[in-house]
């Protein structure tokens, strides 16, 4: 059976309001993208997904949407939006919009009517509880810190909120509720887009009882009553029928706190809930005791075992992998698990490796695929980022230092991911004539799209190359996956069968020499098919890794 399409793909991730500014306002915008749609192209990719283009306040840069049926004025207008998708169709690419619907903006229509009065028609789209002992309803927290429960004095009520207070979470177990949502998904289904991604789509079902949580050992208190909810699969499967499937939609889900288990339902191809779902255990294994806002160091063989037990599992179950290191909440991984000064390149290459020859569908985030870094900025006045600001206030009011408090927020905020695409030496590094709404990271002279497309040893090509070797070796697609070296603390091997074929990844994660020595006694000859260091040795039995360096071989068995 021909498999779907974009089991060969790869899917580039734009985040607009620092993609490309041509209007001079600090903002990029819509005719920004189609401008960049060449170059998108010739890296190789065949989707873009779009992040929160819709009418929003900005608290949450999008996330945080008050008119699903508007476009955010800064980013342009609805033909703007129609002409994307025909510029992307006429390159044979697709579009993937963002969709937020486990919360609204408060400045949503809906919310404003509903905090009116308890009578309200729309009173029951959001989730309203009374006080308990004269305090929030239960103890569960936010996300971006505080209780998940805001107090609208008007009616005397709390409502929830599992982001920030101005982001109400919606009532899912209103009929009218998710009925309003797939009206509005069809209305930009057949706006001509592609697919969907879907934001925390895994916390939409509530445990309807909102109990307090007594066991939360991570200190998430509430997570484990609305993560993966009673009736989430009911849910995504409704969604499917009446959405998707109509639309021959592709869709990821974007799971938080998710289990594999959960994921393997979700992409079972036989349940027909959604095509492909991101998690985020890899990229919690720096964080110490489980909490993001600390200054952890990597757990290199805790990553390896997550990531090889989700593609061992995901396999098994049919099931299908969103792989990435890079998100719009995520810092930039050459800074994070590799090294953004002396082996930038070798690095952004090896990780590049690792992620992209397992089974899955890729996602490169704008600025990875040439080797992007953090900014470090040195002020928290530096940074937007709504969860930053709160994680900045809570630590300094647990009494930590300044330099300490900075050292964790220049590793840990979203602001990583989003300052400025860096497009040229430019000023503003190319991406705007006007002050940009967050600053451009200092070393853009040094690190640019113009020079990487110029050079053809670059990130940006080595990042091509590994999208041209998915649609050339259907291994890459349908093969299973052996870790190899598991107890090894700097080598990252793996092996995939399929059809008398085995694909060898090699990589040594790290900035010192070291040995690999492979672990089964028969080697074949080997072909190989990438490396990012030029004379890589062709015997793969026994082979001095240099510092980053990572390949990958072919064997016909
Ligand atoms: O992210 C949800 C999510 O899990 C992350 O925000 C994570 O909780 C956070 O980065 C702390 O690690 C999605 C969007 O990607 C994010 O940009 C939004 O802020 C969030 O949902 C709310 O819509």
């Amino acid at each position: 059976m021909q498999e779907p399409w974009w089991k060969r793909s790869t899917i580039y991730q734009i985040y607009p309001k620092s993609f490309n500014d041509t209007t001079g306002s600090g903002m990029g915008d819509l005719q920004g993208v189609i401008e960049k749609l060449d170059y998108i192209k010739e890296l190789g990719v065949d989707m873009v997904w779009l992040t929160p283009i819709y009418r929003s306040p900005q608290r949450d840069n999008g996330y945080d949407i008050s008119d699903y049926y508007d476009i955010e004025p800064a980013y342009g207008t609805m033909e703007d939006v129609e002409r994307l998708v025909q510029e992307l169709h006429n390159r044979d690419m697709k579009l993937m919009m963002d969709i937020v619907i486990n919360h609204t903006s408060t400045d949503h229509e809906w919310f404003q009517q509903a905090k009116t009065s308890k009578d309200n028609p729309y009173r029951d789209y959001y989730i309203w509880r009374d006080s308990s002992d004269g305090d929030a309803p239960n103890n569960w927290v936010s996300k971006f810190g505080g209780t998940a429960w805001a107090l609208e004095e008007h009616t005397d009520q709390y409502y929830l909120h599992l982001f920030d207070k101005t982001q109400a979470d919606l009532n899912w177990e209103n009929n009218e509720v998710r009925n309003k949502l797939y009206e509005m998904m069809n209305f930009w289904a057949e706006k001509g887009l592609d697919g969907f991604r879907l934001d925390v789509i895994n916390l939409v079902s509530k445990v309807q009882s909102f109990p307090h949580d007594e066991s939360a050992a991570d200190g998430q208190f509430g997570k484990a009553y609305y993560t993966d909810g009673p009736r989430i699969h009911e849910f995504m499967k409704e969604m499917n029928q009446a959405v998707f499937a109509p639309h021959n939609l592709i869709t990821v889900g974007e799971m938080s706190s998710t289990s594999l288990a959960a994921c393997q339902q979700y992409t079972s191809p036989d349940v027909n809930e959604l095509d492909m779902t991101f998690n985020f255990q890899h990229l919690k294994v720096d964080y110490e005791k489980g909490k993001k806002w600390t200054d952890g160091k990597l757990d290199f063989i805790k990553l390896k075992q997550i990531l090889s037990d989700w593609q061992i599992g995901m396999h098994q179950a049919g099931g299908w992998n969103a792989l990435f290191w890079c998100n719009h909440d995520q810092p930039r991984i050459v800074s994070r698990f590799g090294d953004d000064d002396l082996y930038r390149r070798e690095s952004a290459k090896m990780l590049a490796t690792v992620m992209h020859m397992m089974q899955g569908t890729p996602y490169i985030y704008q600025g990875e695929e040439i080797g992007m870094t953090d900014p470090k900025f040195s002020s928290i006045e530096d940074y937007n980022d709504v969860e930053t600001q709160n994680a900045y206030t809570e630590l300094k009011e647990l009494g930590l230092a300044e330099s300490a408090v900075m050292q964790i927020i220049q590793r840990r905020s979203r602001d990583n991911a989003r300052t400025p695409m860096q497009w040229s030496a430019a000023k503003n590094a190319g991406f705007s004539e006007g002050e940009p709404w967050l600053s451009v990271a200092s070393n853009y002279k040094k690190i640019n799209a113009e020079k990487e497309v110029k050079d053809k040893d670059s990130i940006f090509y080595h990042y091509q190359k590994l999208i041209r070797l998915r649609k050339e070796y259907a291994i890459i697609t349908h093969g299973d996956y052996e870790p190899l070296c598991m107890d090894n603390e700097r080598i990252f091997s793996y092996e995939r069968r399929w059809n008398g074929e085995k694909l060898l990844v090699v990589a040594n994660f790290f900035g010192e020499s070291t040995e690999f020595t492979y672990p089964k006694k028969e080697t074949e000859e080997a072909e190989i098919l990438l490396s990012n260091y030029q004379d890589s040795a062709p015997d793969y039995s026994k082979i001095q890794l240099r510092p980053y360096e990572a390949v990958i071989y072919l064997i016909k068995l």
